[in-house]
Parts: C-alpha cells; sequence; structure tokens
C-alpha cells in the first residue's frame, strides 16, 4: 500500500452542527488521507447556535506543535479553516515552517452572504490575508474574496469580465499562490458556480443551485477539495468533484427536511469519496 499523506487540519471542533473538524476528518479519512486535527477551540455547538459553550485551545496547539517539532514529525498538507485571533494564525505560520515541503491549503474563512461574521474584526481580516500571502492554495467564498481584494463585500452577480479582473487580482496580490477557487460566485446571467483559477486560467464551473443555505458546506468543499488534490487530482476535477460531493449533501439534507442549524447530511454519502468508488 502507498505511503498515505498525512493532512494537518487546524481549526475549531464544534461538537454539534457539522461544520470545521467535525466535517473535515470524516471526509479526508473516507478519502483514504490520515487527517491528523490540532483543534483550535472546542465548541458545544458552531457559533449560529446561540451562547455556545467555548474553550480556546491556542495554548494547547502552541505545545502541540512544539512536540511535532520534537519529534521531527512532518505533514504532506497543512490545511487551516476557522480560525479566532492573531495567535491562531501566527500557529498556523509555525506549522508551515515546521513542514516546509507540505501543500499548504488556506480556506479564509472570515464572512458570507455579503458579510463579515461578528468576530471577524479588521485587524483579523488583515491577519488572515496575510496568512494566505504564504498559501499554496486559498479557497474563500465569494464574500471572502471580496474582502481579500478590498472591495465592498456585496452579494452581486459577477461577470465574466469580472470574474478575470478579480481572479487576476487574488493572483497579484498573492503571488506565491499556485491555484485559487472562489466558492459560490454567482453570474451575471443567473448561474451559480465555483471559479477556480490554476495554470494561468480561469473557469467558471457552475453547479445547480438549492435555495437552502447550511453551515459547514464550506469547510466540507475544503476539505474535498484537498483530498482530492492530494490523490492526485488535479485542479478542475478536484472542484468539480468537491462541489458533486457537496451539492448532493446539501440536495438530499434540504429533500430531508433536516434543521438547516444542523448541517449538511453528509455521513451517509462518504462512501462516494472512497478511493475505489466510480460513480
Ligand atoms: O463553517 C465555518 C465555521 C467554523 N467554525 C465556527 C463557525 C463557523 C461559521 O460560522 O462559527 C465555530
Amino acid at each position: 500500500m502507498p505511503q498515505q499523506p498525512t493532512v494537518l487540519c487546524i481549526q475549531d471542533l464544534s461538537c454539534v452542527g457539522r461544520c470545521s473538524l467535525a466535517v473535515v476528518l470524516p471526509a479526508l479519512a473516507a478519502m483514504g488521507l490520515q487527517p491528523c486535527a490540532l483543534p483550535t477551540a472546542l465548541l458545544s455547538t458552531h457559533t449560529a447556535f446561540a451562547n455556545p459553550a467555548v474553550t480556546d485551545e491556542s495554548d494547547f496547539i502552541t505545545r502541540a506543535l512544539g512536540h511535532y517539532d520534537s519529534l521531527g514529525l512532518h505533514f504532506s498538507c497543512v490545511y487551516s479553516g476557522y480560525l479566532a485571533d492573531a495567535g491562531q494564525i501566527a500557529t498556523v505560520q509555525r506549522a508551515f515552517s515546521q513542514s516546509p515541503d507540505a501543500l499548504k491549503i488556506v480556506d479564509p474563512v472570515m464572512a458570507d452572504h455579503g458579510k463579515p461574521y461578528a468576530a471577524m474584526t479588521p485587524p483579523l481580516r488583515q491577519a488572515i490575508s496575510q496568512l494566505c500571502s504564504q498559501a499554496d492554495m486559498i479557497v474563500p467564498n465569494a464574500t471572502e474574496a471580496l474582502l481579500l481584494l478590498k472591495e465592498a463585500p456585496d452579494e452581486h452577480a459577477w461577470s465574466e469580465t469580472q470574474m478575470h479582473a478579480r481572479m487576476d487580482a487574488l493572483m497579484q496580490r498573492y503571488p506565491a499562490l499556485q491555484a485559487a477557487v472562489v466558492t459560490g460566485v454567482q453570474h451575471t446571467d443567473g448561474r451559480f458556480g465555483n471559479l477556480c483559477r490554476s495554470h494561468g486560467q480561469t473557469r467558471f464551473l457552475p453547479y445547480h443551485v438549492i435555495p437552502q443555505s447550511y453551515p459547514g458546506t464550506g469547510d466540507l468543499f475544503a476539505a474535498v477539495f484537498t483530498g482530492a488534490l492530494l490523490r492526485g487530482q488535479s485542479v478542475w476535477d478536484a472542484c468539480r468533484l468537491s462541489a458533486d460531493f457537496v451539492a448532493l449533501a446539501v440536495q438530499r439534507t434540504a429533500q430531508s427536511g433536516a434543521d438547516p442549524r444542523f448541517g449538511v447530511c453528509f455521513e451517509p454519502l462518504l462512501y462516494r469519496l472512497s478511493p475505489g468508488f466510480s460513480g
């Protein structure tokens, strides 16, 4: 059996609500990779529920990295998601430098639906932008992409010209990037899709939209995208696989009538990510 790639996943563990590590770990494991969790915080639920119980794990993740350093451990990939403060961002930077050959993927989680999350202050957003400049790949949603470009984070549709200009601008702002995917972009012709940039080309990959929003779908997309890349798929194929998987999970969840706050019912679909599956 070939050596399994390892993915250091740096983000919170929200115990209920299917986001961050709670979706990332099973998705990567189903894909045959070895996810290694570095939980930045423990929450009883994600923040769309009122008053979750929270424990900050900043001290723990710093000590865990020190331990990995003393063991000489390197990871195939370092992938960061939701981060709560500048100290945690510095810890991700340290993880990057401890695994210099790793694929570095940053999901700059800070906003959605045209608005920054309440906790994402301008200095924190600035630090997240800084982190993006050290990444090989970033996977912002449309609102986050506009914030990274210092544009007003509105929810307007993007014309073809804007799509190309914004993807060019992202690559210029972050010259170390090999690729970028902006999720949830509305085209001026009404379609929704993911904007994918790789090898100097920008492509709009449309998907069928379901008019219901669920937490954690961006995290699930980023995890499947990361897993597909580590399995050797192209950026385009990785983008298609993750978009199809998330779309199917959203569709099944909407059909089931489940309370949207609990995220998408992706578990019964995990078999579709396994290395032998050809759908
Ligand atoms: O899915 C992104 C995310 C992750 N973790 C926490 C969140 C959110 C989005 O709001 O609140 C704790």
